[in-house]
């Protein structure tokens, strides 16, 4: 073994955030930067006789940031490093991949649906063995392990040439070059019944995938071209490239609007569907229909027993807090268990281990199952073609049905970006400081029913997460969640979400946001965003 100990640290690494370490790209590749976090994730995790999956979402630095982590996985003793060709591994197949091969962890480069490139940004995130995100405890023992940190060991020896598949030696260490689409589209295979969405789409049906130049194209192409017959290039920006062709990889009406435009008209195809940066993300689309993300998951779980892996019926159905309620009525519908998380897919992990949710879903696009321990884009995706092809109907009725039958929730998250953190702070704290006075209160015309800090109780360990938002709930049903952003990496982003049910049929066709508009009004009321922010609109409104 040829390693050097190179002098660096303390460093303030990891602390808790909503996924992972996420900065500027130019700050990973500041001097001994993402070699300190990543012997923090060893020191806290542990290396010696370790296996890991290692891979990412193509962005650029992403083949660098591997070839280091590759030559310090060997200086600090692990065992093998299961490596996806080219660095290449979406977020849902890394969870596989760890699974599958009973690794003990992974590690993910990306920083999701934020943009990439050399003034982009970065990220590294740590999955545990069950294929999940980090939970709370592992990531408070990295932030620590960081803080003690004296520097860090990386061998002598030149990392392997990714590309090649087939297995090498990096200092007594195995690397094992695989193919990140084959086991992945394997166990998509075994979920969906292919045959019924093949026949489908050879019956005329029409899809459009926009890939985003992110880590999807070649899954996608893969999957819904060459074994489910879509015409060739129904996958577009299909080749992922180190800056997303200068494409922000964030799958909605904003950042995929070129899709979404496609969609709206007449003439676009039966079927719409975006994916992030990493994959774990989706935005689902009919000719003429948008299908919110927190209507994705209840619809999904309301169907899912239409696909084979899911037959037997679903457990549980989770969501983040901030996500609507629709899918609630869909688990009492359904007498299953229904449950609320904070922010971030790794809540899920433990509930999806103990077998007491099935199918899980955030507002912020993403939707998953107990296959992986991570949000999944083109699960969903395929979730849908293949209810689409049992029920024989198209997005726009299916959406219709479900409303006719539980009402529609009408939703909106409003994003304020970039903020200076002491205006988003004040925002927060105007709020925050009013929450014991609210019950009982009529604001903007609604009376508050409940008002608190948003604390989450893990029903499987007991474990205890505080701060995790604040949730104003009115005797209407309406809800205002205020949470700042855990992933941005410029000053503070503030994400206001709006919620309104409606069980009027007359009312399905409005605009959510003219709905909305009471709700939008008491937040301003509450919050005093834009009193606080001197900003008179959101920047994107989802
Ligand atoms: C955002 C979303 C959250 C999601 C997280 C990671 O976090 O709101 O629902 O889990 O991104 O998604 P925040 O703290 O900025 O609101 V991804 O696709 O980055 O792994
Ligand atoms: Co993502």
């Amino acid at each position: 073994m040829t390693s050097t100990f190179v002098t660096a640290g303390p460093f303030a690494g990891q602390k808790p955030g909503t996924s992972g370490l996420r900065k500027k790209t130019a700050q990973f590749r500041a001097p001994h930067y993402l070699e300190c976090f990543v012997q923090a994730i060893f020191d806290a995790v542990g290396a010696s006789g370790k296996v890991l999956v290692l891979g990412g979402d193509g962005r650029f630095f992403g083949r660098e940031a591997a070839g280091i982590i590759l030559r310090m996985a060997a200086a600090n003793g692990v065992a093998r490093v299961i490596v996806a060709q080219g660095g290449l591994l979406s977020t849902p197949a890394a969870s596989h991949l760890i699974r599958l091969n009973g690794a003990d962890g992974g590690i993910v480069l990306s920083a999701s649906h934020n943009p990439g490139g050399e003034d982009g940004d970065f990220g590294v995130k740590y999955n545990i063995s069950n294929g999940g995100p980090a939970p709370e405890s592992v990531t408070a023992a990295i932030h620590a392990a960081s803080e003690r940190l004296t520097g860090y060991r990386i061998s002598d020896q030149p990392a392997p040439d990714l590309d090649r598949i087939g297995e090498t030696d990096l200092d007594g260490m195995a690397v094992q070059i695989v193919d990140p689409v084959l086991d992945y589209a394997e166990l998509m295979e075994r979920l969906f019944d292919f045959d019924a969405i093949r026949a489908m789409i050879a019956g005329g049906f029409t899809l459009r995938f926009d890939a985003m130049c992110a880590v999807t194209g070649p899954y996608a192409v893969e999957i819904l071209e060459r074994r489910l017959g879509a015409a060739p290039g129904s996958v577009v920006n299909a080749v992922p490239l180190p800056d997303f062709g200068g494409m922000h990889p964030d799958p909605n009406p904003t950042w995929a609007s070129d899709l979404y435009e496609r969609l709206m008209s007449e003439t676009g195809p039966d079927f719409g569907a975006a994916s992030d940066g990493d994959g774990d993300r989706n935005m689902i689309l009919g000719r003429g229909a948008y299908v919110n993300p927190s209507d994705s998951l209840a619809v999904l779980a309301a169907h899912a027993h239409l696909a084979p892996g899911y037959a037997g019926g679903i457990k549980g159905i989770a969501r983040s807090m901030p996500t609507s309620t629709a899918a609630d009525r869909v688990a009492e519908a359904l007498g299953i268990e229904a449950h609320e998380t904070p922010t971030g897919w790794k809540f899920f992990g433990n509930l999806l281990d103990a077998g007491r949710a099935t199918i899980c879903g955030e507002e912020s696009f993403g939707t998953g199952s107990d296959h992986v321990r991570e949000k999944d884009g083109l699960w969903a995706v395929l979730l849908w073609l293949n209810v689409l092809a049992a029920t024989g109907q198209g997005v726009s009725d299916l959406l219709g049905a479900h409303w006719r039958r539980f009402g529609r929730t009408f939703y909106s998250r409003h994003d304020y970006e970039a903020l200076p953190v002491p205006q988003a702070e004040a925002a927060m704290s105007q709020l925050r400081g009013a929450l014991d006075t609210l019950p009982g209160k009529t604001i903007a015309g609604m009376k508050v029913a409940a008002a608190d800090d948003f604390a989450y109780v893990d029903p499987v360990d007991g474990s205890v997460s505080k701060g995790q938002g604040l949730r104003v709930i009115f005797a209407n049903g309406a809800r205002i969640v205020l949470r700042l952003s855990g992933t941005g990496t410029e000053g503070a982003t503030l994400r206001l979400y709006l919620e309104l049910h409606s069980d009027d049929p007359e009312t399905f066709g409005a605009d959510p946001q003219d709905m909305l508009a009471p709700v939008i009004a008491a937040a301003e009321e509450l919050a005093g965003i834009a009193r606080h922010t001197g900003r008179i609109a959101p920047d994107v409104i989802t």
